[in-house]
């Protein structure tokens, strides 16, 4: 019975990895360890049809519906990181006095 409850799929272990799950890779809709176009069909089966991919719950609400297809555009249609500036070696001269 304690076991169970562990590790069933609404035991705590089993909430604890779905959370995991969803937290790795968010809007990964089919599990297959990335976040492209694909995941748009894929969460629409699931939102209808059901899934055990947990990463299909994209707004991290513990429940897999029509709210999650707005996050996952919204991740889709992201632009892309831009890269932070990396500090030079050779320092920059002062400013030179005017008189
Ligand atoms: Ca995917
Ligand atoms: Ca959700």
């Amino acid at each position: 019975m304690f076991y169970a409850r562990l590790l069933g799929a609404g035991g705590l272990l089993g909430a604890a990895l779905v959370a995991m799950a969803a937290a790795a890779v968010p809007g990964d809709a089919n599990c297959d360890g990335r976040v492209n176009a694909a995941d748009g069909p894929a969460l629409t089966l699931a939102v209808f049809d059901g899934t055990t991919c947990a990463r299909a719950d994209v707004n991290g609400d513990g429940r897999i519906t029509a709210a999650d297809l707005p996050r996952l555009v919204a991740i889709l249609t992201a632009p892309p990181p831009t890269a932070t500036p990396v500090p030079t070696a050779t320092p920059t001269p002062p400013p030179t006095p005017t008189r």
